[in-house]
């Protein structure tokens, strides 16, 4: 394995095919422990060499969309000795980051950035006279997202350097949907689609043959030839023909928008990539070359199945079977979810679940095999999968959008402007809100009560269990309102699904245990959600000490409870709110503002997280551990805020009836 960049040019074709070898083994052999994309980083292999042995990082710049293909980048440039760290606590990310790497010029693991910002450092590199080449890389799922073609619509006016690699293998996370993938499709499969310009079989001719056989040893010729026979297809001279509006007349869509086309191309060609790679970097206009690549080449079991090898925790190398689940694990809160979804929709005819190309990830796929024709797949596209939700629901449907609360944050204006402004009855329900440990500070979902919070006409709630989950589901059925329900990533606590689904009353909170008046200090507890658990413990320890503890079960966290969150919150000497979300703007601040309202003056412990991004880390616990979200913390907070206050000077003998 070689240590950096510059290394990777020093390789003839041979050696550089025994590295792909190698990184491929590294890569399976790392990921079975730790886990991790491993389908998009087999696939990209050969196209990581090819662009690290034509360009020069860290002067040009690689922009990776979403990024998680960037392992075969990192362990290209210096980071191979602690890639057995990826994902792990203290570890490297899966990600881009550039406090980690000057190597990594842009941070991402969102879909559709990277066009943006890559042209935004063209026109960095322009204004200031400086000549890097700037390389965006994006699959073809992020050509179903709008940003995407935001950016295309501005690149041909910003600069004459740009340069656009499509990497296509066909597949999102699940197989790619829509008519930009079909439009793909036709691209690779119809002939007269297949743009090799004139001017790239001209430049490949030039080249002189000696050089580029030492370039690529003795493999080069062959290579040379199939970049040419591969490559000189089907020539098509309009395609360099500017057509006087910028575009160059010709119906490849990249080539209207003034984007020269190169492809489709086999990416897995060593000695092709790089003499197209080449060609790239000498163009004087923007230009995308499309690359096919197969996601998990090199390792059967991923080959056969990209959805699952997209993503997955550690597997057995022999034969890619994943860990089986602990036995006695309870449904996970995503299953629980798309399972009650298909049981809602058979009874309600105006239930219709969407996903923005996340159905595994979200278990909306329950209800796309049960009923198709009341699951939508709108692709990596959350703006408009909420307004998509909009627009159904002012014709009197009840659209779910099921969308991580990390991906909704990009929805942000549409459900502000088009679901509250409107008040209209979409149903959020926001996946892996809490932590999502491997992925890091990019995939947590801690800002959705802050930003959901202060928007008017929303309910939102967040449920204790599994079976909470499926009645506060039931409940948003029946609002007229946007409501958003929060769940976090993995299993459930084990609570049985009732038959029937109740109603719960919104605004209500539930008391699960009241003081009992034994005669020891109060403190009362607010749990949100799944702090549930942690909430329990800490009474349980609190108890232990001597305390005489109240657990309130929020369940809404808009609109607040306000009579029993007063009504604990002054017979309590001590209040703690509890929430996997960030402090500011979170449930806790939403009781102290009621509390100021009211001149509740009990003081109000918050647990939750602070004002930073968190990071990365292999499990939940090691982050709660980090941050202080335990027992022992929140118990010694409750002690040392207790030796604070005058015993008898609040209301510690308030009776609770
Ligand atoms: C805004 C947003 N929505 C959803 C996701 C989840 N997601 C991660 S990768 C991915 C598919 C990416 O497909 P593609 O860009 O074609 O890359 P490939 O994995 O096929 O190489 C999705 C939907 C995301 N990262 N960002």
């Amino acid at each position: 394995m070689v240590d950096g960049p510059m290394h990777v040019k020093k390789l003839n074709l041979v050696q550089l095919e025994e590295l792909a070898a190698e990184i491929r083994h590294e890569l399976i052999t790392v990921l079975a422990k730790n886990g991790g994309h491993l389908g998009p980083n087999l696939g990209v292999v050969e196209l990581t060499l090819a662009l690290h042995y034509v360009f020069n990082t860290p002067k040009d710049k690689f922009i990776w969309d979403v990024s998680h293909q960037i392992y075969v980048h990192k362990l290209l440039t210096g980071r191979k000795e602690r890639f057995p760290s990826i994902r792990s606590t203290g570890g490297l990310s899966g990600f881009a980051v550039r406090a980690e790497s000057e190597h990594d010029c842009y941070g991402a693991a969102h879909a559709g950035t990277a066009l943006s910002a890559a042209l935004g450092m063209c026109a960095a590199r322009d204004q200031r006279g400086s000549d890097e080449n700037v390389v965006a890389i994006i699959g073809d799922a992020a050509l179903t997202n709008g940003i995407s073609f935001e950016a295309m619509n501005n690149v041909a006016q910003t600069t004459k350097k740009f340069i656009a690699i499509l990497n296509d293998n066909e597949w999102s996370i699940a197989k790619n949907v829509g008519a930009i993938s079909s439009y793909l499709n036709k691209l690779i499969t119809h002939p007269s689609y297949n743009k090799l310009a004139r001017d790239f079989e001209r430049f490949v001719r030039r080249l002189p043959k000696g050089e580029l056989a030492l370039k690529l040893a003795h493999k080069a010729e062959e290579g040379f030839k199939g970049a040419l026979a591969e490559v000189g297809l089907q020539p098509s001279p309009s395609s360099i023909e500017a057509d006087g509006r910028g575009g160059y007349g010709n119906s490849v869509i990249f080539e209207e928008m003034g984007i020269r086309y190169l492809g489709p191309i086999d990416g897995h060609n060593l000695s092709l990539v790089i003499s197209t790679l080449e060609f790239a970097k000498t163009c004087d206009h923007p230009i995308v070359v499309h690359v096919l690549t197969k996601k998990g080449k090199g390792f059967d079991a991923a080959l056969k199945n990209p959805e699952k090898f997209h993503g997955l925790g550690p597997y057995d190398i022999a034969t890619g079977a994943t860990l089986p689940t602990k036995a006695g694990t309870p449904t996970s809160w995503q299953d629980v979810f798309g399972q009650a979804m298909v049981r809602l929709c058979q009874k309600d005819s105006t239930l219709v679940g969407i996903t923005a190309a996340m159905p595994s990830g979200t278990s909306l796929k329950f209800l796309e095999k049960a009923m198709p024709n009341r699951y939508y797949d709108v692709g990596i596209a959350e703006e408009h999968a909420v307004l998509f939700a909009c627009g159904m629901a002012t014709m009197g449907f009840h659209p779910v959008c099921a969308i991580y609360s990390t991906f909704l944050q990009r929805a942000y204006d549409c459900i502000v402007h088009d679901a509250a402004l409107q008040d209209l009855p979409v149903i959020f329900c926001m996946d892996r809100a809490g932590l999502s440990p491997q992925d890091g500070p990019t995939h947590h979902g801690l800002f959705d009560i802050s930003y959901v919070r202060s928007v008017p006409n929303c309910i939102a709630m967040a449920p204790k269990d599994e079976d909470e989950l499926v009645d506060m589901m039931f409940t948003a059925t029946h609002e007229p309102h946007p409501t958003f329900i929060r769940y976090p990533r993995g299993p459930g606590e084990g609570v049985p699904i009732k038959d029937q689904p109740r109603l719960i009353e919104v605004g209500k909170a539930e008391v699960i245990q009241n003081f009992n008046n034994h005669g020891g200090r109060k403190v009362a507890l607010f749990p949100l959600g799944s702090m549930m658990k942690l909430g329990r413990k800490t009474a349980e320890q609190l108890a232990r000490e001597g305390y005489d503890v109240a657990i309130i079960n929020p369940r809404f966290v808009k609109p607040l409870d306000a009579g029993a969150t007063q009504f604990f919150g002054r017979a309590a000497e001590v209040v703690v709110t509890f929430e996997d979300h960030v402090i500011m703007g979170g449930y806790g601040s939403a009781v102290l503002e009621l509390f100021n309202e009211k001149r509740v003056t009990t003081p109000v412990l918050m647990v939750g997280w602070p004002d930073q991004f968190i990071e990365h880390a292999t499990n939940v616990d090691d982050l709660r551990n980090k941050y202080g979200l335990t027992v022992e913390n929140v118990v010694a907070r409750v002690k040392a805020e207790m030796a604070e206050i005058t015993p008898g000077a609040q209301r510690s003998d308030f009776a609770v009836a």
